[in-house]
Order: structure tokens, then sequence, then C-alpha cells
């Protein structure tokens, strides 16, 4: 059986997650989200979606993307990969009872790093899922590193690396803005968005994008748009698009031409 080209969708910490409170939820959103996906009835879809208010605190407070350094930070993974498979629980469970064929699959469990990039991923299960016609949905994680004792992964990473393990048809990161920016568009009223960058573009304008706001320590949207870089370049197209605006994501998973910034190799 030949496997079709899996489309990979991330879904950001900030759109399912309020990022001013510690386990703040956005219930709405994932309802109407789910809803979506289960009007859009997917085929080849990889679900990854971020830490938010839920990973990123507890990761910050225990120094977990450092490394290990003491013991106390052991307690701090448990407790940050917890947190991460709650948030999960919470997307999963409104999926499920929706009727969607969709099957976690835990990082911290399939891959390891090597100082913070992935150097072991086993990928059968999400070969066979997708086979099958199941929908993998992976997050960021507190994972494992050979060098460090243990690290974060984000989901950023993960998706590139997914995307160019699978071969991916093309990438959909899901933010809370419209698409790439010269300016932080929620300080700047002049901010200009990007609708279209080739690769050469993107890395001149690179530096604009600008860290994360609130508690991320993944490095907000720099990072996620440097995470893709390696994916492009194989030739796989990225959308950065708005998926707190409804409709939004039943729209790209549809093919359908929404407001946000293509990223493509040229
Ligand atoms: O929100 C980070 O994932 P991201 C996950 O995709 C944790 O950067 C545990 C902080």
């Amino acid at each position: 059986m030949s496997q079709a080209r899996p489309t990979i969708l991330k879904i950001g910490g900030s759109v399912i997650t309020d990022k001013n409170t510690e386990l703040g939820v956005q219930m709405e959103v994932i309802t109407r989200i789910a809803d979506e996906l289960q009007e859009a009835n997917p085929r080849n879809l990889i679900i990854v979606h971020g830490g938010g208010s839920f990973g990123h605190p507890v990761a910050q407070k225990h120094a977990i993307k450092e490394g290990f350094k003491e013991e106390q930070q052991i307690i701090g993974f448990a407790e940050t990969h917890h947190v991460m498979t709650v948030l999960n629980g919470i997307f999963m469970d409104a999926l499920i009872w929706r009727g969607i064929p969709a099957v976690s699959i835990t990082p911290s469990s399939c891959a390891m790093t090597r100082n913070g990039r992935i150097q072991c991923f086993e990928d059968s299960p999400i070969k066979q899922l997708l086979k099958m016609g199941f929908i993998p949905v992976l997050y960021g994680d507190a994972v494992f590193d050979t060098e460090l004792g243990f690290t974060i992964l984000s989901g950023d990473q993960l998706v590139s690396f997914l995307a160019m393990r699978f071969n991916a048809k093309n990438i959909l990161i899901g933010v809370d803005v419209d698409g790439l920016y010269n300016a932080d568009p929620k300080d700047n009223p002049e901010a200009k968005m990007f609708d279209r960058l080739t690769l050469e573009e993107l890395k001149k304008v690179k530096g604009f994008f600008g860290g994360s706001s609130a508690c991320d320590v993944t490095g907000g949207m720099a990072n996620k748009i440097s995470e893709l870089i390696p994916a492009v370049e194989q030739g796989i197209p990225a959308l950065v698009f708005n998926a707190t605006k409804p409709k939004y994501i039943y729209k790209v998973l549809k093919g359908d031409k929404v407001k946000g910034t293509l990223i493509e190799k040229e």
C-alpha cells in the first residue's frame, strides 16, 4: 500500500490555552477546532500542538530545557510532561467524542534528542496509524536527551522533523496572529504582513519576528520560523495562518485560500 503524502498541522499553544493564566485552557477554541476538523474530515493528517500555559510555565520554573543539573528538577520534568498529557487529553477528548479517529503519540516515549535536537525517533506506529486512516496527534514535550539528561522538544521542531521524515505535502502552522509581520502586530499598528516569502527573503527578515510576549521556553515566533527552514528547503511549503479565526482550520484543510504567510523554497 503506498502512502499519500501527509499534511502536518501545528496548533499553537497560544491558540488552545490562555497564556496569561497558568493551566488556562481556551475550551471554546478547542471545541470549535474539533468541530472544524470533524467537518473537514481530513485524510493523511498529522496534528502537533504546543504547550501554551501548560508546558511552558512549569518547564521554566524547573529549567527543564537547560537539562539535568540538580535533583529537584526530577519532579519538575515529571510535572512538565504530566501537564502536557493533561492538555493533550483535553484536546483528544474534543476530537474523540466527535468521532475523529485521533490517536495520541507521546514524544517523550518515541523521541530522544541530543543537545536539544531530535537524534532518534521511532516512527513505525505513526506510519501504521496513517496507513490505517488514523490521525496521529503529537505535542511539544519534556523529552530525554543523550547529553543533557532531559530537555524540552518544541512542537515546531517536531513539525519540521515529521514533515521531512514523512515527505509531507505541506505544513500548516496555526498561530494567534494573521501571519508573519515585519514588526509585532500586537504592539505596532503599522506592522506589515507578508503574504508570501521565499526562503531567501525569510532568512533576511527573520530577525524581525521577535520572541513571544508570554512565557515561552522554546522561543516564540522567531524559533517557530527558523525550525521550518530545513523542511521548506526540501520543497515542503509552509503556511502560517490565524487558527483563532473561525473556519480557518476548516478552510486550510480543504485547500481553500485564507489570509496568512506562505513560505516556499523559491
Ligand atoms: O509550545 C513546548 O512546545 P511548543 C512544550 O510547541 C513544553 O514550543 C513542554 C514547554
